[in-house]
């Protein structure tokens, strides 16, 4: 075993996340708590995962699930209370699972002791504490506009100041360059570190130092000397899991992020390739056509560049994303072989794969047909703004159906029985209706499942050293069908061959590798040079010396 993966634990680790208002309902109020996720702690350790992420269970009026934050010290009553989470901290210990905490350092809720102070008059002690700029009614200090849609400045009539918000009105971005506002922060994460959490998630860190005078959002000037102080001052007293969701990531800024010299975080999320789909220059909702060979160049570039200079983190979905069989695969017909190939095309890359609630058993997207049915902010908040800008119905809906953060946030597919198992009561948001076919019951102890699939693949990180060290290289960069590359080492190497389409294709370097171990396959029997649609398939071979 090599050095690094003996000092850093999250490099062999997996981790699961869940989205905790639609996991599991332990009382029958439609929303997912605490004590349901105790209850699904065996299921998760079934699944062989070390870690779970779990999005914010802080106290929060909800505005944006739990990313408006109004007190960090403290449970949402509607999650449980703070006794509940050191139960579950306890008991996933108990299993080999630390909890991962998400933090949200960006902005507060509107809510927050601090906000409703900062508001009182500009000689409160808290005013400092969020980003305010002078104007007038109706003069904005600039045209800046939030992620979920209108002005990016809100009048305060009581100071005739606005305040600067990147994401909802209700989400005041906090002033870091404030030290007082830095200090209270890392005393509130030493605060969790002595309740056992085994590490962070940080929302949209980059967008921190924002300077909004010069219109920066993320990668301000001083944001990695904020992150440096940051994780002196906390992370590095501990032996945490740490990543940034960054979405202005390149792999030059990553490595800082990640350098091995644990002078910031563990890893960091990137969404160069969820961007992908998305027209140049225009917004997520303007979908332009899927080109596995842009895919393929921009995951392998992250591979490279980050090799054993930064880590990777490996995902397809989360919470603000669509399911990924909806989207790289076919959520028809070959669900469980697409679901099967995508899970094995991440897996076997370089970094630490994540796994989002659902995504084990192929999950699909939803298709609500009315807007009265999604409960997003950004989903609502836009649609309202196309409908008045003029859009049509249709393609607006159509938008939807691809990109809304509402199609991860469908309740846990538990059973075929009433809800699908995740509540007794009314759910906060409608049950995808394919729950009768796609759910944990029916697949958990099915060798060929989904699930069992992602269970082998969990398991197999832990038996083979290349899937934490191997050297990647992508085979057939130009294949609009196959995504293919090996894994090398001293030792041993493997390979990963996978058809990205429902269409058959040649594929030599299966002929190759006929002599290697097969480890996984997500069709029945051996392959052959002709891969069928969505056909995957790993290959390990020893070296010989
Ligand atoms: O997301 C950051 C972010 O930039 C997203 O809002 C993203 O632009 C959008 O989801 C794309 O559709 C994080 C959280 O993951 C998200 O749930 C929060 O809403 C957001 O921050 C604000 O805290």
């Amino acid at each position: 075993m090599s050095d690094s993966r003996e000092q850093k634990w999250w490099k062999n680790a997996v981790v699961y996340q869940i989205y905790p208002k639609s996991f599991q309902d332990s009382n029958g109020d439609g929303v997912g708590d605490i004590r349901g996720i105790i209850s699904r702690l065996d299921y998760l350790k079934d699944l062989g995962i070390d870690a779970v992420w779990i999005s914010p269970m802080y106290c929060s009026p909800q505005n944006d699930n739990g990313y408006d934050i109004s007190d960090y010290q403290d449970i949402d009553p509607m999650f449980g209370t703070l006794a509940d989470m050191d139960e579950l901290i306890a008991e996933a210990k108990k299993r080999g699972i630390r909890i991962i905490m998400d933090l949200v350092l960006n902005h507060t809720s509107d809510e927050h002791r601090w906000f409703q102070e900062a508001k009182k008059s500009r000689e409160n002690p808290y005013h400092d504490y969020y980003v305010w700029r002078d104007g007038e009614p109706g003069v904005y200090p600039n045209e800046m506009k939030a992620t979920f849609g209108g002005p990016a400045w809100e009048w305060v009539p009581e100071v005739e100041q606005y305040y600067f918000h990147q994401f909802a009105v209700e989400q005041p971005d906090l002033n870091w360059e404030n030290p007082k506002v830095r200090r209270e922060i890392y005393d509130m994460i030493l605060w969790w570190m002595d309740r056992g959490v085994g590490g962070f998630r940080l929302d949209v860190i980059d967008q921190i130092a924002k300077e909004p005078d010069k219109k920066i959002t993320n990668n301000g000037p001083r944001l990695h000397e904020f992150l440096r102080e940051l994780s002196r001052e906390t992370f590095q007293k501990g032996d945490l899991i740490t990543v940034g969701e960054a979405w202005g990531a390149t792999p030059e800024i990553a490595k800082l992020y990640s350098n091995p010299d644990g002078s910031e975080f563990s890893m960091v999320f990137q969404f160069e390739h969820v961007g992908l789909d998305q027209e140049e220059g225009k917004e997520k909702w303007d979908l332009a056509p899927l080109s596995l060979v842009k895919l393929k160049r921009c995951l392998a570039r992250w591979q490279r560049e980050l090799y054993q200079t930064g880590w990777n983190s490996l995902f397809w979905d989360n919470h603000d994303l669509p399911r990924i069989v909806s989207r790289w695969g076919d959520d028809g017909e070959y669900r469980v072989e697409s679901a099967k190939m995508l899970a094995l095309v991440l897996h076997g890359m370089q970094g630490t794969p994540y796994i989002y609630q659902g995504e084990e058993l192929g999950m699909t997207n939803v298709k609500f047909h009315d807007i009265s049915e999604y409960r997003d902010i950004e989903t609502t908040n836009m649609y309202d703004e196309r409908i008045s800008e003029g859009y049509a119905k249709e393609d607006v809906m159509h938008s939807l159906y691809a990109k809304s953060r509402d199609n991860a946030r469908t309740p846990m597919q538990w059973n075929d029985g009433r809800n699908a198992g995740f509540t007794t009561g009314t759910p906060w948001i409608a049950v995808n209706p394919n729950y009768t076919k796609i759910n944990a019951g029916a697949q958990v102890n099915d060798p060929d499942s989904v699930y069992s699939f992602y269970k082998k693949l969990v398991h197999l990180r832990k038996e083979q050293p290349l899937f934490v060290d191997g050297k990647f290289r992508l085979l057939y960069e130009d294949d609009e069908q196959i995504f293919a590359y090996t894994r090398e080492d001293e030792e041993a190497e493997m390979l990963v061959c996978a058809n990205f389409t429902g269409t058959p294709v040649f594929c030599p370097a299966v002929e190759e590798w006929k002599d290697g171990d097969m480890l996984l396959h997500n069709y029945p029997g051996e392959p052959s040079a002709e891969l069928k649609p969505y056909e995957a398939v790993l290959y390990l071979r020893k070296k010989r010396n």
